[in-house]
């Protein structure tokens, strides 16, 4: 692995630095979104600690990579069109360079080497990788063997999967991921034509009934064995918006781990059946609401960024094109040396995780002034019962505020509310954006991107990065967002807490911005 590359992921993961003071975070009411594995027992935590997907906080410093191994597909959605890569999984619009199993093999060893904190391998596409299980489980079955310190994924659609468990068992794919949009066949009807079953095309509401019988199977049997399964439903507004909680509660009662509730994404040029007809996907209000109301039931998962079938990185970033095939046969990897530096990375990654907890329950609040000039003053209690606002964060990963603002292509949204004298924060959604300054000359349509930048953030009271220039941040003010640029390289939920307790003793959460926040 070269050198800087390591060098990167150490920089980007190295202790964020303490707080000089005590008071305490936790102590002084900084309920994290962060804590979220706290509960379960140690060998569920040790299987997900490091999962980006199936842990929130893991995401902030781990990467995943899928491999498209996965061509066939033996079931028909309405938001898929076989172009393109399987939506169940990744969203559509961008066609994999599909792999065999042998070139699957050595990319992912490439990516490990060069990637050190990428500890998941996924196939999720371009169809179902059940579908096509001599190609899914030969890739598995060499990575198992060659580099037994990644974590192996598999994304169904369910259809094969009952048929499949006990080789999934076989090759330690200790995570699972099954597509459940419904459990009634009559909803089922109006989002799968089609499947494929016992060489016959079987349609309508019959084939919704065998698929759901097999997706529950075959949740039923992984549960049973101890595997950790994920579902992913996509919310279809007028087809299964009201039905999808029914979901979240049947799937919670065979054993499944986590809900991961997706928007549709259907536009014309994608030519699905739903992008045709006009089907619209879900706003972000919609989606957030119903994930609220299925989360009585379960845990849900809402940091998804719905990527490619052969996406490389961490969530959010695609870093695929740096290991394209004719790349990685230049490459000469020794994985048995990258092993070694994997593990010193890890190693990293986790004391910076534990110095963050650590920072969380045993640091005052971080106060900064508005002017810039550092400050710190005792915690001050929050009122009772004052109101939620939402926050946008714009990170590159390490649970810290480190990204200039024109530089970030998501936001992280989280929200803090006050309970009693505690700020609780949690994390709400990822929202992507057009690049807003890629430097040089390159800031042409930087109004442009500025303004959609900021319908995207809508509902939000404040913005948090590491660095912001005059121009958006007059803009943002202007639209009613408070811009802060004070507290880099801060754990982002000690980092939100702090400017919702400003705001909130300066009477400033009054702002149509956070009443919209509150109204959503
Ligand atoms: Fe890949 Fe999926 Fe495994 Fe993750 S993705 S197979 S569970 S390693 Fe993750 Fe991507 Fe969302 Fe999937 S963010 S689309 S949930
Ligand atoms: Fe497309 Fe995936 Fe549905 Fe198959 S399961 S039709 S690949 S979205």
């Amino acid at each position: 692995m070269a050198l800087e590359a390591l060098d990167r992921s150490l920089s980007a993961t190295a202790p964020a630095p303490a707080p000089a003071a005590a008071g305490g975070c936790s102590a002084s009411g900084c309920g994290s979104s962060s804590d979220q594995l706290a509960h379960l027992p140690e060998h569920i935590r040790a299987k997900v600690h490091n999962h980006p997907c199936f842990s929130e906080e893991a995401h902030h410093h781990y990467a995943r990579m899928h491999v498209a191994v996965a061509p066939a597909c033996n079931i028909q959605c309405h938001y898929c069109n076989r172009k393109y890569d399987c939506s169940n999984e990744s969203r559509p619009g961008v066609v994999s360079e599909v792999l065999t199993p042998e070139q699957a093999v050595a990319k992912t060893l490439a990516v490990a080497a060069e990637i050190p904190q990428m500890t998941v391998l996924g196939i999720a596409g371009p169809g179902d990788p059940l579908a096509n299980p001599e190609r899914t489980l030969a890739t598995f079955r060499a990575l198992s063997e060659k580099a037994p310190d990644i974590k192996l994924c598999v994304s169904t659609n369910g259809l094969a999967l009952p048929e499949l468990v006990d080789e999934i068992c076989e090759h330690n794919i200790d995570h699972v991921t099954i597509t459940i949009n419904c459990v009634d066949p009559e909803i089922g009807a109006k989002i799968y034509p089609w499947i494929f079953w016992n060489n016959r095309r079987i349609k309508g509401v019959k084939a919704a009934k065998i698929l759901i019988e097999q997706q529950q199977r075959g949740l039923q049997m992984l549960c049973d064995r101890g595997v950790l399964v994920k579902v992913n439903s996509v919310l279809i507004p007028g087809v299964n918006d009201a039905h999808l909680k029914e979901v979240s509660r049947v799937v919670k009662e065979k054993g499944a781990f986590l809900h991961n509730v997706m928007p549709l994404i259907a536009e014309p040029e994608h030519g699905t059946f739903y992008g045709l007809m006009g089907q619209r996907g879900p706003s972000n209000e919609e989606l957030q609401a119903l994930q609220d109301e299925c989360a009585g039931d379960m845990a849900m998962m809402r940091h998804c960024r719905q990527c490619r079938a052969d996406a490389v990185g961490m969530l959010g970033e695609d870093r695929g094109a740096e290991f394209t095939l004719d790349k990685v046969a230049e490459m000469d990897i020794d994985y048995a040396a990258a092993m070694q530096r994997r593990a010193e990375v890890h190693a990293a990654i986790e004391a910076n995780r534990a110095a963050q907890r650590q920072q969380r329950s045993e640091t005052f609040i971080p106060i900064t002034s508005l002017k810039g000039t550092m400050q710190r003053r005792k915690p001050q209690p929050a009122p009772a019962a004052a109101q939620a606002a939402r926050f946008a964060v714009a990170t590159t990963g390490g649970g810290v505020i480190n990204q200039h603002f024109g530089h970030a292509r998501e936001f992280l949204i989280y929200e803090a509310a006050a309970v009693g004298d505690d700020v609780d924060v949690r994390f709400l959604a990822a929202r992507k954006v057009d690049l807003y300054c890629a430097g040089g000359d390159t800031c042409g349509d930087a109004e442009d991107a500025l303004a959609k930048t900021i319908r995207t953030l809508e509902g939000c009271t404040g913005v948090l990065c590491s660095k912001i220039g005059i121009e958006p941040w007059d803009r943002l003010e202007a639209a009613g967002l408070v811009p802060n640029g004070e507290h880099a390289m801060e754990p982002i939920e000690d980092a939100v807490a702090a400017v919702y307790r400003e705001l909130l003793a300066e009477g400033r959460l009054d702002t149509p911005a956070a009443a919209t926040a509150l109204s959503a």
